[in-house]
């Protein structure tokens, strides 16, 4: 077996770290345009970015240039509902626009309706922690189907609640900036679950197309050190224990796949509760970019103060610019061990990596680290393929250079190069990497045995 013949290839990007626009078209101000002085690196802002609300277009030619699928994106709320209770038709129209051309050219969209740029009208009541944002959700929600369910067959409710309720409530590092620990991370937690199981119910009413829904997960990950039965269950069991619980990939999809309560979350949900957030769901979407198993010494305690089973760590193992290990393994073991314990077809809806890129002397970029890295993590999603489980897409994190939240525009993720003094694009070698892979389905790439050396 391989890669199926509808394999979803493509690239993610999100709203707030691409668009800009950020004042335009009736829009109003996310939690992230109006991050504080000091918050982000450089002080740089998301205002402008990679001006896609501008250059969508030309854009779209470039991924059809490409060979792409699929892209998926996500929809700024605050775009679409710029203050309580109004639809901006402005901001409807530019998604509606955005959906026919791609799919003029062939490209499945896929939505992401929340990655992480609350408007600001919202948070003011409150955020995450007002129990009466799950009812603004379902409003938001219902626009969106409304406006594009008759074109749109595949839906994300939420990027990643693993990293926006731990690094926006509990730690404080990301936008709105609160550090209310676990307390605050359970009430953002609880509300977020509400507000996916009522969109998933907007999405069923309103959209007129079939819909599959599901949510992109962040997935802390380990891997076995070896093979064998034992090392493969030891790695299965920390993936799915509760350390870092709010961080972690059972607290929120035990609940929302299995309507199964883990037992740290009993204080905080109701059976009532798991009725609006056990939805059906048609597949299971997955960000990874790295096993755990590398983490430096000295994180081997997790914040609740756990230790973790293994640390592979050793002095000048592979990373990217941000520091990340560089473990093309996370790829077959997530999916494997996802696919076993939710049961659904796997969507890996980010993987990629950060580098210093820059323009070579040739006027291009020669970033020849970056293809050596896609095609060893997608050797690792073939094998998976090869073993007939039923992986049926994969989004490489990031079609651009973007806007890495409070680290600026210093790390590079995309495929195409952006220079932000004018938004001029380049075309990346990985890019063109990438095109010949998705030409050949994924028949050129090495064997996983191959791709896992190190
Ligand atoms: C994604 O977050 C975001 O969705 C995206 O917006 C962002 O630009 C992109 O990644 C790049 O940062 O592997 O056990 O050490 C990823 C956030 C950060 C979540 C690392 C998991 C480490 C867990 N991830 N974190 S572990």
């Amino acid at each position: 077996m391989s890669f199926s013949r509808d394999f979803m290839w493509g690239a993610a990007s999100a709203a707030a770290q691409v668009e800009g626009g950020w004042n335009e078209g009736g829009r109003s101000p996310s939690i992230w345009d109006v991050a504080p002085k000091g918050a982000i690196a450089h002080d740089d802002t998301c205002h402008i970015a990679c001006d896609c609300y501008h250059r969508w277009k030309d854009d779209i030619a470039i991924m059809k240039q490409l060979g792409f699928k699929s892209y998926r994106f996500s929809i700024s709320w605050s775009r679409v509902i710029a203050e309580e209770g109004k639809v901006n038709p402005e901001g409807v129209r530019f998604y509606s626009d955005f959906v026919d051309e791609l799919l003029k050219n062939g490209i499945e969209p896929m939505i992401t309706l929340y990655h992480w740029d609350l408007p600001m009208w919202v948070q003011r009541k409150g955020g995450w922690l007002d129990s009466g944002i799950s009812d603004l959700y379902y409003e938001y929600t219902k626009a969106v189907a409304e406006a594009l369910g008759d074109r749109v067959s595949w839906w994300m409710t939420f990027n990643e609640p693993q990293v926006f309720v731990n690094l926006g409530y509990r730690t404080g590092t990301h936008a709105p900036f609160m550090k209310g620990g676990l307390g605050a991370a359970k009430i953002a937690t609880k509300n977020v679950l509400l507000a996916h199981g009522k969109a998933c119910m907007a999405i069923r009413k309103y959209a007129k197309l079939p819909a599959r829904i599901s949510l992109a997960s962040a997935s802390t990950l380990w891997t076995p050190l070896t093979e064998s039965p034992e090392d493969i269950e030891n790695a299965r069991y920390y993936t799915f224990e509760y350390f870092n619980s709010v961080g972690s990939l059972s607290w929120w999809n035990d609940p929302i796949f299995l309507g199964k309560i883990p037992e740290e979350m009993q204080d905080m949900l109701t059976q009532e509760d798991l009725e609006i957030i056990f939805q059906p769901l048609d597949y299971i979407a997955l960000n990874n970019y790295q096993s755990r198993n590398f983490a430096d010494a000295k994180s081997d305690y997790t914040d609740d103060g756990k230790k973790q089973p293994v640390s592979e760590y050793y002095a000048g193992l592979p990373r990217t610019s941000m520091n990340w290990a560089i473990t093309p393994e996370t790829m077959y073991w997530l999916i494997r061990f996802v696919y076993e314990r939710y049961g659904k077809p796997v969507v890996i809806s980010e993987n990629g990596m950060s580098a210093y890129d820059f323009v070579h002397l040739d006027g291009k970029v020669h970033d020849s680290h970056r293809t050596d890295f896609v095609t060893r993590y997608l050797a690792n999603v073939k094998r998976a393929a090869d073993e007939g489980i039923p992986v049926i897409g994969y989004q490489y994190w990031s079609l651009f250079d973007n806007f890495e939240w409070t680290r600026g525009y210093d790390p590079r993720f995309g495929i195409i190069y952006v220079d932000y003094r004018d938004g001029f694009r380049i075309l990346k070698d990985s890019a063109y990497a990438y095109a010949e892979i998705i030409r050949q389905n994924g028949e050129n790439l090495p064997s996983w045995e191959v791709a896992n050396k190190r």
